[in-house]
């Protein structure tokens, strides 16, 4: 048991907290085996927004979501954005997708092919327009590329290709603009993936310049990894930009973060809550990349983004000065017994209360469920999109 600390501080910390919601966790998803249909889900990039809205509207620390280009193409962005707008939340960071085109079989930016790799790269381009319509501050790049067998391509050609095309779109970013590269450390390549690890991600973002941050998606790693490590050294190098959360237990399950492994969330919010980024002025955009397949989606999305808070509110509970000393004087049990009593510490009254303070439910699932919401989408809306891939 810990004594808390005085909460005022730990209770704003939570209140000025900012997740950002996935346009596409809103939509149809499922395995590459079946998508599951829902009654109600979203058909178009606005009922989307009004989705993500919806999750803000409980939550009250979700203003912006995330869109993806081309499932969330539109005619007019300024007009999308106005939307957005209207209905009290931002458009978050542009996706950019060079993974769903025949001509990307071989790769996209990096494809051996200089044809391709301009349209790849052009779609980069067209994603930093978008970012200028809407507001968007972050360009998020996920690359596909890779191969599946040794010999199949020059991987140190590839890395060529790739360093060019991220120039480009680099100097193409606005004064406010940054671009977020993440990585993956297999699928669709099996053999090698051109940008597999944090290591490389950081690599590229150092040549490229300040405006250059790693995106961690905690779902892209290999079992085991102490993904921490990776927040914490990436803080010391100020070259973190943003999360994409989820859960894992075999791959990229894209599950609802902090339900596989909330120990592992609580570990990755303690380093942020030590590298002092937790504020949104700091930068560091905290992401969902999820679906929900078999579960309802936007009371999944509410409890992802609780489950983010809990995780936060047990790192703001760790007795620092306490870790501190224990660490000073090599007590290892000390120590780890203050990171072990802040996680074990119930912190849902405080956010109860950090909820009703802001005048919002201190029960946001609840409180969804009986806003008629759900009813209201399910009889207005008839066969909702798929989120974008597994068609
Ligand atoms: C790739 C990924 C990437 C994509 C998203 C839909 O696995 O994590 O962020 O853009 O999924
Ligand atoms: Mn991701
Ligand atoms: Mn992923």
């Amino acid at each position: 048991m810990i004594d808390l600390p005085d909460l005022t501080a730990v209770k704003s910390a939570l209140r000025a907290q900012r997740i950002e919601t996935p346009s596409w966790a809103f939509a149809n998803s499922g395995t590459r085996f079946k998508v599951f249909t829902q009654a109600g889900v979203p058909r178009t990039a606005e009922e989307k927004i009004a989705d993500a809205a919806t999750v803000h509207r409980f939550t009250g620390v979700a203003p912006t979501v995330a869109l993806h280009i081309p499932w969330d193409r539109v005619e007019d962005f300024r007009a999308l954005r106005a939307f957005a707008n209207d209905l009290g939340v931002e458009i978050g960071a542009i996706n950019t997708n060079v993974f769903q085109d025949n001509d990307y079989k071989l790769g996209s930016v990096t494809n051996p092919d200089a044809g391709i790799r301009r349209k790849a790269t052009d779609h980069l381009l067209e994603a930093i327009s978008i970012m200028d319509a809407t507001g968007s501050r972050d360009l998020k790049l996920w690359f596909a590329d890779g191969l599946n067998y040794p010999g199949q391509d020059d991987l140190r050609d590839r890395q060529d290709r790739l360093a060019a095309a991220l120039r480009e779109a680099y100097d193409r970013l606005g004064d406010d603009q940054r671009m977020l590269l993440e990585y993956k450390f297999f699928e669709p390549a099996f053999y090698a993936t051109d940008v597999p690890d944090w290591g490389t991600s950081y690599a590229h973002c150092l040549e490229l310049g300040e405006k250059a941050t790693v995106c961690i998606d905690t779902g892209h790693h290999a079992p085991g990894t102490n993904i921490e490590f990776i927040v914490a050294f990436l803080l010391r190098a100020g070259k973190l930009g943003a999360f994409d959360f989820n859960s894992r237990f075999y791959a990229d399950d894209d599950l609802m973060a902090g339900a596989a492994d909330p120990f592992q969330l609580f570990r990755i919010m303690n380093e942020i809550v030590r590298g002092d980024a937790l504020d949104p002025a700091y930068g560091i955009n905290f992401m969902l990349d999820q679906c929900h397949n078999i579960e309802a989606k936007i009371p999944a999305i509410i409890r992802s983004v609780m489950n983010v808070q809990e995780a936060t509110a047990k790192a703001l509970l760790v007795d620092r000065a306490a870790l501190r000393t224990a660490q000073q004087s090599g007590d290892v049990l000390g120590a780890n017994a203050v990171l072990m009593d802040a996680y074990n510490t119930d912190v849902r009254p405080i956010l109860a209360e950090v909820r009703a303070d802001a005048g919002l439910d201190p029960d946001p699932v609840a409180a969804y469920h009986r806003s008629g919401y759900q009813q209201k989408i399910e009889a207005e809306r008839a066969d909702g999109q798929q989120a974008g891939w597994g068609a």
